[in-house]
């Protein structure tokens, strides 16, 4: 029983990727100029869309505030025309096939919620359609034309009408699919960790540090050079920086490794040995 468990487990590892967090301010114009250095993080044979669009690649990354797909297709299509087989992302928002809809019952995704092209819906277990979403609607470019590539933008702020957060968390997996009744095509899925810039460091001050070199050329190999430093004027009490290194016969340069002081003293002592 422990093994079959193990091996089941291990088959579900080896379907699902893992895709590294990316975060880039990514515009909706159809130019895909800004998704240059965002992963591929799966990707799809070529032949197997059946009558509906054939998916080839999928890239993921993020912002503040929208999720970003880019969907890469093996041949022009148009995956938002009426009536024909659209292209679908279904959100598995707690990473749990226990919750959510099963997508064409490959035991891959649990899905909390689809797009269809462009329309967000919810989903329960065993419930393809369970309600609406509000401010899920996903911005596409280009849309609504034979190409071979989309930019998605979907908001992060979507919450579902019967409530609750669309993204109720950081992680998530996602599985790209079509609607194409004879082929099953799925791209992915692939679990997604949203990323969160961290603001530069705040600073009030130029702080010049160790970057600051004293050099005493043509040092002697037999010394030992230290550096000290002392507050000005007429300095009595110099103090030691900590900075110690023997004579190269050349330039030595020497560093205050507490980083350099901009109002005090500084003086270079060598010693015999
Ligand atoms: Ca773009
Ligand atoms: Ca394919
Ligand atoms: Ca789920």
């Amino acid at each position: 029983m422990r093994i079959a468990t193990f091996w089941a487990a291990r088959a579900f590892l080896l379907t699902t990727r893992v895709a590294p967090a990316y975060y880039t301010n990514i515009v909706i114009d159809g130019q895909f100029d800004d998704w240059v250095g965002v992963p591929v993080v799966t990707v799809d044979m070529a032949g197997d869309g059946g009558n509906g669009p054939d998916l080839a690649s999928l890239q993921v990354a993020n912002n503040a505030s929208n999720l970003f797909l880019r969907i890469v297709y093996h041949a022009p299509v148009n995956p938002n025309e009426s009536g024909k087989p659209a292209t679908l992302i279904a959100l598995d928002n707690d990473v749990s096939l226990g919750t959510g809809y099963n997508i064409f019952s490959m035991n891959i995704v649990g899905s909390e919620a689809s797009w269809m092209s462009d329309e967000p819906y919810q989903q329960a277990a065993g419930v393809v359609y369970s309600g609406d979403i509000t401010g899920g609607d996903a911005l596409i470019a280009p849309y609504n034309v034979a190409t071979t590539n989309q930019e998605y933008a979907i908001p992060f702020s979507a919450v579902f009408n019967a409530g609750g957060d669309v993204f109720p968390s950081d992680t998530f997996r996602l599985l790209v699919y079509t609607s194409s009744t004879t082929a099953y095509e799925t791209m992915g899925p692939v679990t997604y960790t949203r990323t969160r810039l961290i603001e530069p460091a705040a600073f009030s001050q130029l702080l010049l540090t160790n970057v600051i070199a004293f050099r005493v050329t043509n040092s002697a190999p037999t010394a030992t050079y230290s550096l000290e430093s002392a507050a000005q004027p007429g300095p009595t009490n110099w103090v030691a920086t900590g900075f110690r290194a023997q004579g190269n016969g050349g330039d030595l340069l020497l560093y205050d490794p507490t980083g350099v002081s901009t109002v005090n003293l500084y003086r270079v002592m060598a010693e015999a040995p």
